[in-house]
């Protein structure tokens, strides 16, 4: 999988392109990351990109031609013309169903803005797929982009080694449940034990437990990820049934 990143900060993205899971999925192969610097296609002689809004305020915008330019420009360094996609808090949001769909691709550029944003025909010209990592305003689109890899990559097939694997994970597979809780040598640790059904060898125990764990963690603290929740809708926590729960641990005290 190819992506290509346009922003003013190139090297923003060197030390992560550089270390651990990512840096083995490039030299693997797995993984191409290009990154490109708008000014390059910056027309003025002191490469600048932004300008004053129309109609005043603060803040400098980014103007259409360079954008337009260098996303048309670096569409063509490729095959696959590739499925544009810009960092922006006007955004869908980015879920793990949406990483899933990323994930599919074989190319992706993404366009990372700074500033107030870009200027409106960027977006009316290039259509791009408007994403956002949160509702929080960043410095820039770098580190949302740098979150999208991230998420994105850890789902090519080869990215992650076998003990690794990502079909277990919470959010995948629609299943939407929180992690159950890990534990690890030493068993016990200033007089925190371990849970005895993790050590007792019975394999289905230890599943019914930790689906269990994972079932009350996510009722506790995101109930709004379970299925027929109304918490988003109302705010109050529904009282969702589930097949995986015996009658005690539906018993125990909730968080709400
Ligand atoms: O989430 N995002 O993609 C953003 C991009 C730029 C600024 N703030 C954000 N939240």
């Amino acid at each position: 999988m190819r992506f290509d990143v346009l922003t003013l900060f190139p090297r923003i993205f060197d030390g992560y392109l550089g270390e651990s899971l990512l840096h083995k999925a490039i030299e693997a192969g797995l993984v191409q990351v290009h990154t490109h610097d708008i000014r390059d296609w910056s027309r003025d002689k002191h490469r600048k990109v932004d300008d004053r809004p129309f109609g005043g305020g603060p803040g400098m915008v980014l103007q259409v031609e360079p954008i337009v330019d260098c996303v048309e420009a670096v569409s063509r360094q490729a095959e696959t013309a590739g499925r544009l996609v810009m960092l922006t808090p006007q955004g869908r949001r980015l879920t793990q169903s949406v990483v899933e769909e990323l994930a599919e691709e074989p190319r992706l550029i993404l366009l990372c803005g700074r500033y107030e944003g870009f200027d409106q025909r960027v977006i009316d010209l290039l259509q791009p797929d408007e994403l956002s990592i949160g509702d929080y305003i960043l410095n820039g689109g770098e580190t949302a982009a740098m979150v999208m890899i991230d998420a994105v990559v850890r789902l090519i097939p080869g990215v992650l080694g076998d003990e690794q694997s990502s079909v277990d994970d919470s959010f995948s597979h629609g299943d939407r449940l929180l992690e159950f809780p890990h534990y690890t040598r030493p068993r016990v640790f200033r007089g925190l034990e371990t849970p005895p059904v993790l050590l007792s060898g019975d394999h289905q125990a230890i599943a019914r437990w930790r689906r269990e764990q994972s079932y009350l963690r996510t009722e506790q603290r995101r109930a709004d990820l379970l299925p027929d929740s109304t918490e988003s809708a109302t705010g109050t926590t529904s009282d969702p049934q589930t097949p995986t729960l015996s009658k005690d641990s539906r018993d125990e005290p909730r968080a709400d």
